[in-house]
């Protein structure tokens, strides 16, 4: 038996303050009246805290191992609860690799344990981390449950698992993968507030069916395998049993119909225990029917979001994004005849073959697709970030981009610096497409709303003065 305690990374409330908090609050006013009216209660439990499910399914698998684990977070006195002779366990989110590396660097500092990596960004860049962090001593790759309990039984030769002997490393270029019925669920029980104090993303499958240039999920975790609907409906009962009615939650599923059986499952179990939750879930182009769309409906689906990345189905492609504006439209025409579900959009700015032309016409077509109500918002519309182990990472000048920065922090979200550049379009172009984008569709969206001209011309001011 062996002690191991995982230190969860909480998003950090940093740098983006000023633009982004300006645009946010406007976008969530916005959202607000929009939800209301669709009769969406509390859409994303905003200040609720996050917690990685990763972590606590870890956890279950290592407890039913017979050994212990102990939950704290980088906000959290964290030394306090290690002691000498212990595992501790760090997940390797990219954009927050340097709070990572000072975790580490201050865990091995004060206490003589040996330190886990695990999650997409030591999975992809194993010998770039080690180098980074070269007080780790082992990464474990893909799914984490297997290789790290086998990695704390002392099986260090098993799939999965890299180790950093004193600078010399051996990478294993292997993920151990557990079968669909191993899958286990979260052990909430590691969660020191209580449950009504955290938000809710649920994973009823892991893995996908596509291979995006511009994604990792589908290197990282291979074909999707379904949960069984048991541990589903277990899941969904006892957070029924301990969360307030109607409370919001997202099923993180890459694409929760991506098997309509599963689907329809998993609509079943919430109906048929009264699971009184307000729902959302990703969906993609073509993957959707009526009889989803109204089984969605009444198992209180309130949301569905559409990857249309880009409207113009020649970038799309070019990023292997298996999609095409027809298809999307398409689909949102079905979701919206046959339910009152608010529809949103994916979208990603400055996909590698953009140019000014398309930029424009991918403006032109957003901001038609709200007007027309064949969307009602926008979910994201982020500036492409070259993920470490997406194609576009790995070989960025097939694609005709350029990395220009290499400091993981940037490499956030909702960042307004493009880290990249393509031949056709700098830096600093980039950044004002995005801008461009976001404050005509804020506007669009805003004026559909009712929100007044004054309060977006505010904000207009405010960003692009800065
Ligand atoms: C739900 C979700 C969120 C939620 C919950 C976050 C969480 N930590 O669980 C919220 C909204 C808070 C969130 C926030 C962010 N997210 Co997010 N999120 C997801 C999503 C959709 C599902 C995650 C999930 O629940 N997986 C299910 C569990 C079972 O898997 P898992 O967490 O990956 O853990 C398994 C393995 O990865 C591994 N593992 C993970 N950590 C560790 C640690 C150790 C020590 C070990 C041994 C193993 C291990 O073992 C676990 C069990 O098998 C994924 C995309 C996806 N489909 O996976 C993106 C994803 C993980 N998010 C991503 C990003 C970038 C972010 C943000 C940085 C967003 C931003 N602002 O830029 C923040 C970071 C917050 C944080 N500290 O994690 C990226 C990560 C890519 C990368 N290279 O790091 C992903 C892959 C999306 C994407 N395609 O770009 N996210
Ligand atoms: S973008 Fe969506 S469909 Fe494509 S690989 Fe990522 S999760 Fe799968």
């Amino acid at each position: 038996m062996s002690n191991i305690t995982l230190i969860d990374i909480l998003p950090l409330d940093r740098e983006l303050k000023g633009i982004f908090d300006d645009i946010i609050g406007l976008k969530y006013k916005a959202q607000d009246i929009l939800y209301a009216n669709k009769g969406l209660k509390y859409p994303f439990q905003r200040g609720k805290k996050d917690f990685s499910r990763g972590l606590l399914t870890i956890s279950s698998f290592l407890k039913s191992r017979g050994h212990n684990v102990k939950y704290t977070t980088n906000k959290n006195d964290f030394l306090s609860l290690i002691n000498d002779g212990d595992f501790v366990a760090v997940p390797t989110i990219t954009p927050y690799m340097n709070l990572v590396q000072n975790i580490v660097k201050t865990v091995k500092k004060q206490k003589d344990v040996k330190v886990v990596l695990g999650g997409y960004h030591s999975n992809f860049l194993p010998k770039e981390t080690f180098s980074f962090i070269p007080e780790a001593d082992f990464i474990v790759h893909g799914e984490g449950e297997l290789s790290t309990a086998n990695l704390i039984e002392g099986n260090l030769t098993f799939p999965g698992i890299s180790l950093n002997n004193n600078g010399s490393y051996k990478i294993s270029n292997k993920t151990s993968l557990l079968s669909a019925e191993e899958i286990p669920n979260p052990d909430y029980s590691l969660l020191p507030l209580s449950l009504e104090n955290y938000r809710f993303n649920i994973q009823t499958a892991r893995g996908c069916l596509y291979r995006c240039d511009f994604c990792v999920n589908g290197f990282f975790w291979g074909n999707p395998r379904y949960t069984s609907i048991d541990k589903v409906e277990q899941e969904l009962v006892f957070l029924s049993s301990v969360l307030p009615e109607e409370t919001f939650i997202h099923f993180s599923d890459n694409i929760f119909t991506a098997s309509k059986k599963h689907a329809l499952d998993v609509c079943d179990i919430i109906i048929n225990n009264n699971i009184n939750f307000q729902f959302s879930g990703d969906i993609r182009a073509k993957f959707i029917d009526e009889e989803l769309v109204k089984k969605m409906e009444d198992a209180n689906f309130k949301r569905l979001c559409l990857g249309f990345e880009d409207a113009n189905d020649s970038i799309v492609s070019k990023s292997k994004g298996y999609l095409n504006l027809e298809d999307n439209i398409k689909s949102a025409k079905v979701i919206r005849n046959n339910s009152n579900i608010v529809i949103e959009a994916y979208w990603i700015i400055g996909l590698p073959g953009t140019n000014f032309e398309f930029m424009l016409n991918n403006l032109n077509i957003a901001e038609q697709l709200v007007n027309e109500n064949i969307v009602d918002a926008l979910a994201t519309s982020t500036i492409f970030t070259p993920l470490p182990g997406s194609p576009i990472y790995n070989t960025p000048e097939k694609f005709d981009v350029n990395i220009k920065n290499k400091n993981w922090d940037a490499y956030i979200r909702h960042n307004y610096e493009p880290i990249y550049s393509l031949s056709n379009l700098n830096q600093n172009q980039l950044k004002s497409y995005l801008l461009l984008f976001e404050s005509t569709l804020l506007k669009t969206y805003c004026n559909k709303i009712g929100i007044e001209e004054k309060d977006v011309l505010k904000v207009h001011k405010n960003m692009f003065a800065k």
